[in-house]
Formats: structure tokens, sequence, C-alpha cells
């Protein structure tokens, strides 16, 4: 396990994270979002912060962090700008999934581009047909002589296109009855160069528009048996662990895009003055406020949590991820939505970044498990289910 930073360390790391979210995230993150910029080049540089590993291990290349470190980081990233942040977390949960299930060899080839994002990497599990019911993956790898050949479509890939690996979950149980479902799936790592792969359009969305968002069509696609993760009927695990971590780093730019949005407001209010008083003065608002303070800091108390769980391999880690991510990330939602009517008709304008922190923090209810399946989680947990 990596040790834990001490309090001094943790408070230099969040604020040099912060220095740079400041500098080259949130000057840029409106114009980003309305020219659908990717900006891979910053990616780099965030990765030259060793932000592109933040748990992998030292040995790589990666910053060797706690989960508890990498929550404080993606809440600071995403400050600066939610969709940005949220994909340098996707790309953080594919390469610590190479290093937490990768052989050796599959480690030192990977993960030292991976680390500096010299490569970026996208985390395909989601079909067409298999979104909330993730091991109805029907993309089937069928073994031929030291190979693998992957077909299928994955939908809705973030980086897709951009990213240089794939972590691919397909299914390799074949018609073998004790390895349907979530028991025959297997983890592939794909190269983006690989022959037979291509990417269908970039989606037009309401939010996130800083990331592309496509499919990712396996045709006949040649995988060495030597870039399998793990092993064969593994994958449905592997998929789901790197999801625990996964979805703290979404609840966690939750938390940080809200949070901005509560800042703004309260400078919002305090200026803007309505029947000859501040905004600031009426106790409506003032309610308000303190709600959206205490929903925040009550999310970021569950992300917290649940990454100190995760941190130490707790058994119930999975339950609390699901938890925190389904609490923080309908807070941030309900909170940026309120920082925008505090704003009003001005808050719907582009210009003041409100209303793009909105509709970025809306998929975080949808992606990486609905809020729905986070409930499932958690209630099939409670009543042994
Ligand atoms: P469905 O599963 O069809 O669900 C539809 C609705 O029904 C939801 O509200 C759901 O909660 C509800 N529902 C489903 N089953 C039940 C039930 N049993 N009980 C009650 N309610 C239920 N996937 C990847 O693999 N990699 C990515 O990089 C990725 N990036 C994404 C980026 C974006 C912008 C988006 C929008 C999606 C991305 N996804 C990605 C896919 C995402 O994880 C799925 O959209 C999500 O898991 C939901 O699946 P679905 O869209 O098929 O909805
Ligand atoms: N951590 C570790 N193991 C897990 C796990 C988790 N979070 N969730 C399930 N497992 C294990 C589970 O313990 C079981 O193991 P075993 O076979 O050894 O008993 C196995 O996986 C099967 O689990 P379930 O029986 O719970 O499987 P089920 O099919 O009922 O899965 C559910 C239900 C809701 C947990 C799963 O389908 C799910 O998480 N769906 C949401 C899919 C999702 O999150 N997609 C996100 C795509 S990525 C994305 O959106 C991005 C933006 C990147």
């Amino acid at each position: 396990m990596a040790a834990q930073a001490t309090a001094e360390e943790r408070a230099a790391l969040v604020e040099a994270v912060r220095d740079f979210a400041e500098a080259r995230l949130a000057p840029f993150a409106n114009q980003r979002d309305a020219d659908k910029e990717f900006p891979v080049e910053t990616l780099r540089e965030a990765g030259s912060l060793g932000l592109g590993a933040i748990v992998v291990g030292e040995d790589v290349g990666g910053s060797g962090l706690t989960r508890a470190d990498s929550v404080a980081i993606y809440e600071e990233l995403a400050r600066g700008d939610v969709a940005v942040a949220a994909y340098l977390s996707i790309h953080n949960m594919v390469a610590w999934m190479i290093d937490e299930f990768g052989t050796d060899e599959q480690r030192r080839r990977w993960l030292p581009r991976l680390c500096s994002m010299d490569d970026l990497a996208s985390y395909c599990l989601t079909e067409p047909g298999a979104g909330s019911d993730a091991a109805a993956v029907a993309s089937a790898a069928v073994r031929d002589g030291d190979d693998y050949v992957l077909t299928g479509t994955k939908q809705f890939i973030s980086g897709a296109g951009s990213s240089a690996v794939y972590v691919v979950m397909a299914r390799t149980g074949g018609s073998d009855p004790d390895r349907q479902g979530s028991r025959g799936m297997t983890a592939f790592i794909v190269p983006g160069d690989a022959s037979g792969l291509s990417f269908g359009p970039d989606e037009h969305k309401m939010g996130w528009n800083a990331q592309p968002t496509r499919q990712v069509i396996l045709d006949g696609v040649r995988v060495p048996a030597a870039d399998r993760l793990g092993e064969e009927g593994d994958g449905f695990g592997i998929a789901m662990r790197g999801l625990n971590g996964g979805r703290l780093g979404i609840a966690a730019c939750s938390i940080g895009g809200a949070q901005w949005a509560l800042e703004r407001s309260i400078a919002y209010v305090k200026d803007r003055a309505t029947f000859g008083q501040p905004l600031a003065s009426r106790q409506h608002v003032q309610f308000q406020i303190a709600d959206m303070e205490t929903e925040l800091q009550a999310g970021r108390a569950l992300v917290e949590r649940a990454a100190a769980k995760l941190d130490a391999k707790d058994p119930d880690a999975q339950v609390a991820c699901a938890m925190a991510k389904r609490f923080a990330t309908d807070a941030g939602f309900r909170v940026a939505d309120e920082a925008l009517q505090l704003h009003g008709g001005y808050g719907y304008l582009h210009e003041y970044g409100i209303e793009g922190v909105v509709r970025d923090l809306r998929v975080h209810r949808i992606l990486e498990g609905t809020n729905e399946m986070m409930r499932m989680i958690v209630g099939r947990a409670m009543l042994g289910a």
C-alpha cells in the first residue's frame, strides 16, 4: 500500500494542483466547452506533474500516492475544468488497472507512457446493449493460437479516437453454461493502432464537451494473449474494481465543480443588490448558501471515508464508494443548479461559466454506474439480497 502523505505534504500537493488548475485549466474551460476541444497538450503537462497515474507505483513512473490523496487532487482539478478533470480520473483508472492486474512485463511496457500521459487511455465496458447491466456485454474474444480475436461495439467511450491504449472487456466464455454473465468476461489491453479497431463519430453531448465520446468498434481485432489483463474470466471483477476508484474520482470532480460554483455565488450575492439590499442580506439566500456548503461537506466526507476504505482494502469499500458516488454527484449537481439560480439570468449565460458546470455535472449521475445502480449496490449489501 502506498504511504499516506502527511497533512503538510497533502496541503503542499493540493496547493500545487490548485496552481495548475488555476493557470492551465480554469482560464480556458469555457472556450474548450464551446469549441469541444480535448486539451491533449495540457493533459501531457498534467502527466509531467504526476497527475496521469496518481496511485500507480513509482517504479514505472507513477506517483505512488493514496486514494485519499487522489480525491483531494480531483477536487482541485475540477474547480478548474470538470470535464478535463473527469477525463484525468478515467485515464488514472485505466492506469491503475494495469498496475494492479498487469504482469510485470505489461506494467513495464504500458505504464511509463501512460504515467507521463504521452499515451492516453480509455476504459471500454459499456455496449449498446449493456450499460447498467454490465454483465450483459456481448463483445466476444475468441482464442486463435497465441491471439484472441475481438469483435463487438463499445458505446460512449471517453477519450476514444485520441487514446493510444484501450482496456476492453469482452466475453470469452463462449457457450459454456458455467461462464456466462459476469463469469465469462476477460479484460484486454488493445493499442489504438490495432488493425480492425475504428471509432464512431464524436457524440454531440449536453456537457463533457472538452473530451470526446465515441463508439469503439472492434472488427476482428487480433490481440496477443500476452496482452490479456488478468486471467480468462477475471474481466468483470477487474472492471468493477477499477470502477470503485473511478466512482470516487467522478464524485470528487462533482464536489470540486460545485464548490467552485458555490464560491462564485457567494461573491455574486454579496455584490448583487435587489430592492435596495444585497442578496446576501436575505435570510432565504443565507439559508440556501448554508445548505449548499453543508451538502458539499457531507459529500466530501463520504468521498474521503470511501477513499480511506479503498486504501485500507476494507471489504466494505465498494459499498462505501457507491454510496459516496451517489450522494456526492447528486449533491454536486443540485448545488451547481442552485448556484445558477442565485445568479439569475446571468447564470444562464455561457460567459459566467456556471451553466457549463451544471451541464458537466449532470452526467456524473449517469456514468461510472448510474445513481440507481449505486442504490442497488448499497441496497443489496444492506438487505443481503
Ligand atoms: P441503461 O442501463 O439503459 O439505463 C437507463 C435508465 O434505467 C437509467 O436511469 C438506469 O439507472 C435505469 N435502470 C437500469 N436498470 C435498472 C434497474 N434494474 N432498476 C432501476 N433502474 C434501472 N462507459 C464506458 O464503458 N466507458 C466510458 O468511458 C464511458 N464514458 C461515458 C461518457 C458519457 C458522456 C456517457 C453519457 C456515458 C459513458 N459511459 C462509458 C457509459 C455509461 O457508463 C452508461 O451510460 C451508464 O452506465 C448507463 O448505461 P445506459 O446508458 O445503457 O443506461
Ligand atoms: N468491486 C469489486 N467486485 C465487484 C464489484 C465492485 N464494485 N461489483 C461487483 N463485484 C463482483 C461481485 O463481488 C461478484 O463477484 P463473485 O462472482 O466473485 O461473487 C461479481 O462481481 C458479480 O457481481 P454481481 O453479482 O453484483 O453482478 P451483477 O451482474 O448483479 O452486477 C452491478 C450488478 C450493478 C454491480 C454492475 O452491473 C454494475 O456496476 N453496473 C454499472 C456499470 C457501470 O458502472 N458502468 C460504468 C462504465 S464506465 C464509465 O461510465 C466511464 C465514464 C468510464
